[in-house]
């Protein structure tokens, strides 16, 4: 059995790009794998957040995991900051990080905008995202493309650090979908889908009801050739459409593209809005149920518990290997 780890920042708003570039993924793995499921709450204070809509969030995530089919029976799901093996982790491996490697991270530059009043979180993120996975000797990260380079960053560290001190810690591997992997803004399809646009339209959050979910699929930007077809370079809109019709049915993109041969967007887009619609429902039904049940509560406590007894053994391990504490 392979050890699987993988976090969602409770910043509100999870959208279908983080389910089905990432929370699919994490429910499939959980039958035959031992996964840990957490909510990187220490990574979204990257950015300032208010305290009350952060505790908020961080429970709205945990409600989705396991509305989407994340079972707490098989599955470990806790907060980050439940566990301080993260924190004490991050700074060794700040230690065994080059600044030069953290600045050319995309992410960074996204972000930071060149700003000298970036926060310094910001630049150390994948530092943090490097002790999560580490500490648990994790084995497969399931994840979206764009944190491809962030899952290489992990390894080259790990990779280091072993060099110095064998056996330290297991290099894992990133696991990233095919179809969703990358879900574009249904606005401007050349940017990714993100929580934090500003265009309530440009993403279909998991919470939307059937008329958002109608409305956002309907406006969404396609082209003027009026053909169905992948082709995300010239025609990204349409491309990312199928991409999401494929993962929310599983058809893949060939079938759809035959299937719609010579129909119009329009009535593409309303089998799409069926399929969005079929599959979001039921997720919105559970959370409703499980979001203010004590049961979640009980849960993460558990969640936690657990996660903090892999974490400490893996601390007691770094220490020695570092000659640090007595
Ligand atoms: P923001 O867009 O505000 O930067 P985010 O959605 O990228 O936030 P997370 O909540 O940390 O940030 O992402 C959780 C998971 O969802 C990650 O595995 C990430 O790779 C994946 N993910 C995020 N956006 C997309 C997307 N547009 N398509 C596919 N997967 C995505
Ligand atoms: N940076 C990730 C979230 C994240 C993560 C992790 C993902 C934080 N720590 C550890 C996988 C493993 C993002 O999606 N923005």
């Amino acid at each position: 059995m392979k050890r699987v780890f993988s976090g969602v920042q409770p910043t509100g708003n999870i959208h279908i790009g983080n389910y089905l570039g990432a929370l699919k993924q994490f429910v499939e793995l959980q039958n035959d794998q031992e996964c840990l499921y957490c909510i990187v709450d220490l990574h979204s204070i990257t950015l300032p957040q208010d305290p009350k809509e952060l505790r908020s969030h961080t429970l709205d995530v945990a409600a989705l995991y396991w509305a989407v089919g994340i079972d707490p029976k098989k599955s470990i799901i806790f907060v980050q900051s439940d566990v301080p093996g993260h924190s004490e982790l991050a700074w060794i491996l700040t230690c065994n990080a080059y600044t030069g490697e953290l600045s050319r991270m995309t992410q960074f530059k996204d972000k930071s905008r060149g700003q000298e009043s970036a926060p310094a979180g910001l630049f150390t993120y994948p530092i943090l995202m490097a002790a999560d996975i580490l500490l648990y000797d994790t084995d497969i990260v399931p994840v979206g493309n764009d944190q491809k380079q962030h899952i290489e960053l992990c390894r080259d560290i790990a990779i280091r650090v072993n060099n110095k001190h064998k056996g330290t810690f297991t290099v894992p591997d990133g696991r990233f979908l095919k179809e969703g992997a990358r879900v574009m803004a249904l606005d401007e399809p050349d940017k990714k889908m993100s929580k934090s646009a500003e265009n309530a339209f440009s993403r279909i959050s998991l919470l939307d009801d059937d008329n958002k979910i109608k409305k956002s699929i309907m406006r969404a930007t396609t082209d003027s050739d009026g053909i169905i077809k992948y082709n995300p370079s010239e025609k990204s809109g349409i491309s990312n459409l199928l991409t999401i019709y494929s993962a929310f049915t599983g058809v893949s993109i060939e079938s759809l593209e035959k299937k719609y041969d010579g129909c119009g967007y329009g009535d593409f887009k309303k089998d799409l809005v069926e399929a969005a619609v079929t599959a979001l429902k039921p997720i919105r039904e559970q959370f409703n149920e499980i979001r203010h049940s004590q049961e979640l509560i009980d849960a993460l406590k558990n969640g936690a518990e657990r996660a903090n007894a892999i974490s400490e053994k893996t601390m007691k391990r770094v220490k020695e290997n570092f000659g640090l504490g007595i």
